[in-house]
């Protein structure tokens, strides 16, 4: 299984380290694309690319090619808003996790939308739950 994950960069690295967590319990069900998300040195104002176009690029190539897209959604970030409606569009399973301790409030874009699974957690153990459900349901 192809598994993309969707966790802020530029919108802020406050959640870093949970991403590196998720994608850890992530790669115990397949190959997950897109490890340096979660990559602690990956900072708001770092680069993992030559330009902006070939981020795009490469990332939607990968969004395609994916079975399954699980996105950390608590931190706000353009990117994965993008990447959730991208791959909805597609036709693509997504899983949205929202840590409800956060204070934060979810756009209703997302938490309004009928077409992805929306899980609300408060803790790591909640959130391997979540993704165990929801990719076990996929295969
Ligand atoms: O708007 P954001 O930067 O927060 O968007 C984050 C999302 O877009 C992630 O889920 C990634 O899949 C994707 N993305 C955005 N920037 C990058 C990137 N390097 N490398 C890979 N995927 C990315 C950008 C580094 C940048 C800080 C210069």
């Amino acid at each position: 299984m192809k598994i993309y994950f969707a966790g802020s960069i530029r919108g802020g690295r406050e959640d870093a380290a949970l991403y590196f967590s998720i994608i850890d319990s992530l790669k115990t069900f397949g190959e997950v694309l897109t490890e340096h998300v979660g990559d602690p040195s990956l900072t708001s104002a770092g680069d993992d690319g030559p330009t902006d176009k070939f981020i795009h690029d490469r990332d939607l190539m990968w969004l395609n090619s994916s079975d399954v897209i699980v996105a950390e959604v608590t931190t706000v970030s353009m990117g994965v808003g993008y990447e959730i409606g991208r791959a909805i569009e597609a036709g693509k399973k997504v899983l949205c996790l929202f840590r409800l301790d956060s204070g934060k409030n979810l756009s209703a874009m997302i938490s309004g939308c009928d077409d992805l699974t929306l899980v609300n957690y408060s803790n790591l153990e909640e959130a391997k739950s979540a993704i165990n459900n929801f990719l076990k349901s996929q295969v």
